[in-house]
């Protein structure tokens, strides 16, 4: 106890201050997994009206907290025990930090004399230094006064410039410390202005401007950065106004809807080669844009305008001819500033046309296959079903992992609404499914439909019982194939393991929905399916349809079957 603390009868402590700090900043929702030294914490964040979620494993809870941030543009909160607990939150808050997503995994830690002595505590680990390299900033509170402090910082760090994950350690024994209340009080710390606005210069708009003016084919390219910015309206009007044919990234499908006459989704391979000037809004030139370079972006060099809040993405894997830094909603709106009041010329009908009838061409061929109705499913068929669920209810978020069942949605179903659609991200993680339905459903209030490869569901598989614990309006569609990629394939040896990438034939994950009292259904064809689907969103109930999908339908890695290295050796 200080000695400022002896002098009054009115104290707090270390539970009571982080609780309060959190709230002052308007932090109102924590994803955790109880344990020593935080199940105290959680249930006086509790009393104290916070929503507190409790999960079966720390991973999950942090993948909500990174799709909380993300939906929110306020940090998520994943709280977890030390050593163990904290690594299974890791994970969740590296896969934050490389998405640009809001996140602060706020973990319990053990003693630190006995930490640092290597002396075997409880749960002993120097988390402080395993956090640093995974996440955008890492800070630990050892004193109750310096928590207002530790929780600003944690909050400004994780949302401020380009958004990612924070950690922040809180020692069992801070927890427990107490202080006089009034100087407690006087201690917290409201973040004012926590991602400040950034203005690109004039002269980096003029110069963006006048490429896009002189383009003969140019194209905007928008990734979830856009989404996240929530500019939806003058994002739109930034495209419109400009004529210019756009590509959304996964993530960035609905921030205008699928259906716009720009869109150029079903285009994507003749637009990346043939345009000349390419404007990226929130997306960053990594594997997802194959670097900007070799055979997807055509032979002819590209000129780049470049819009992140990242000073450093700027030329990082080309040269970019125009960058704009700032954030995106000043970015939009100073580019609108110069283009209204001129006269703006459309992109060459030449190219805009080329560009419709590719899609139109595309989508065409797509539709007969999107109408079947075979048992089993294929992915067209059972996706055809689904697309049309979400046309009649866009509202609905949408999470999506696996390979083939992740690929085959992206194409198949068309999104409306902005930051509707939540799948793997930056690194292609599976596990997302569970912890971001959950967020979704708690920081939306809106149903929600995850769609999930079997393999991909089992990464998180289990917080199915989160979800009737907490009655959500979750409906988990597993596309059960049997397998990873495919099911149907045979151990080479001809022993009686199975092959590597397969499963339980036809297993019931519908009955482990039953066993948390939610409604397990089972869908042979497009048709049952669609029913299950429609009936699960009307009722909001807890759901998980069994999909069972033909065990031959996939391919390997779905689209990106070309990134597996080879053997030359076992082809001889
Ligand atoms: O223009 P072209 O002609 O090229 O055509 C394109 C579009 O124009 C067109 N298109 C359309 N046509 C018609 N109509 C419409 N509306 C339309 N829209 C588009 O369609 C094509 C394709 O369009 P797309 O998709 O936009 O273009 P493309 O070329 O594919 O884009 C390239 C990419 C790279 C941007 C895109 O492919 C992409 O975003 N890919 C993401 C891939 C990804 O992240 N995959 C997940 C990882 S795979 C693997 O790693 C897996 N693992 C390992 C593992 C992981 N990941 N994580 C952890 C923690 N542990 C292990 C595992 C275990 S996947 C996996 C499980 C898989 O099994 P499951 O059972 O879960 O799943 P199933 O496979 O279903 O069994
Ligand atoms: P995608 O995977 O959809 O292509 P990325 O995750 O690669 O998108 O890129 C998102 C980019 O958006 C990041 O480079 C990040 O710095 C940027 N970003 C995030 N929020 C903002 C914002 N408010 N203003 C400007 N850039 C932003
Ligand atoms: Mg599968």
């Amino acid at each position: 106890m200080t000695a400022e603390a002896e002098q009054t009868d009115a104290l707090t402590d270390g539970f009571h201050l982080v609780i309060s700090a959190l709230k002052i900043n308007g932090i109102e929702t924590v994803y955790n997994v109880p344990g020593i030294p935080i199940t105290d914490l959680g249930r006086l964040m509790q009393s104290s009206g916070m929503r507190v979620l409790s999960f079966r494993h720390e991973q999950n809870a942090g993948y909500a907290a990174a799709t909380a941030g993300y939906l929110t543009k306020k940090p998520g909160i994943c709280m977890t025990v030390s050593a163990p607990g904290f690594l299974n939150g890791l994970t969740a808050l590296a896969h934050a930090t490389t998405n640009c997503f809001p996140m602060i995994l706020i973990s319990g830690s053990s003693e630190r004399e006995i930490v640092d002595l290597q002396q075997g505590d409880y749960e002993e680990m120097d988390q402080l230094a395993i956090a640093k390299p995974l996440c955008k900033a890492a800070y630990r509170v050892l004193n109750v006064e310096d928590i207002g402090i530790g929780v600003a910082r944690a909050i400004r760090a994780a949302v401020s410039g380009r958004p990612g994950g924070v950690y922040l350690d809180l020692p069992a024994k801070l927890l427990g410390q107490v202080m006089d209340a009034n100087a407690g009080e006087r201690s917290l710390v409201t973040v004012i202005d926590a991602a400040p606005s950034q203005l690109p210069g004039p002269e980096a708009i003029r110069r963006a401007l006048d490429l896009l003016k002189g383009a003969k084919k140019p194209l905007i390219i928008l990734g979830k950065g856009a989404a996240y910015a929530q500019a939806d309206s003058i994002v739109r009007q930034l495209i419109e106004k400009t004529g210019i044919p756009y590509l959304p990234m996964s993530m960035a499908k609905g921030l205008l809807p699928d259906t716009h006459p720009q869109s150029a989704s079903a285009a994507r391979s003749l637009v990346l080669k043939e345009s000349d000037v390419v404007m990226l809004i929130g997306a960053r030139l990594n594997w997802l844009l194959s670097h900007g370079k070799g055979k997807a972006w055509g032979g002819d060099p590209k000129k780049i305008v470049h819009i992140d809040i990242e000073p450093k993405e700027m030329d990082s894997n080309i040269e970019v001819s125009a960058p704009v830094v700032g954030d995106i909603a000043s970015c939009v709106e100073a580019l609108l500033d110069g283009i209204n009041g001129t006269k703006w010329a459309t992109p060459p009908t030449s190219w805009t046309d080329m560009v419709k009838e590719k899609v139109k061409t595309n989508v065409a061929r797509m539709a007969p296959r999107l109408q079947n109705n075979n048992v089993p499913m294929d992915y067209h068929g059972a996706l055809g079903a689904l697309r049309n669920v979400i046309k009649e209810r866009p509202e609905v978020v949408l999470v999506n992992e696996g390979a083939n069942t992740l690929d085959f949605a992206r194409s198949i179903i068309d999104m409306y609404q902005p930051r509707k659609r939540l799948d793997v991200g930056t690194w292609g993680v599976m596990g997302i499914g569970m912890g971001s339905a959950i967020a979704a459903a708690v920081e939306t209030g809106m149903p929600v439909l995850a769609i999930e490869g079997d393999s991909a569901f089992g990464f998180s598989g289990i917080e199915i019982e989160t979800i009737c614990r907490y009655q959500l309006p979750i409906c988990v569609v597993v596309f059960n194939n049997g397998g990873i990629y495919r099911g149907s394939e045979v151990n080479p040896t001809g022993g009686s393991d199975a092959a590597t990438t397969v499963f339980v034939k036809e297993a019931r994950y519908d009955k482990m929905m039953e066993a948390f009292g939610g409604n397990g259904l089972k869908a042979n064809s497009p048709d049952e399916l669609r029913m299950a689907v429609e009936e699960a969103l009307r009722s909001g109930r807890p759901t998980l349809v069994n999909a069972i999908i033909d065990e031959n339908a996939g391919t390997e890695s779905g689209r990106i079957g070309n990134l597996n290295p080879q053997s030359v050796v076992s082809k001889k």
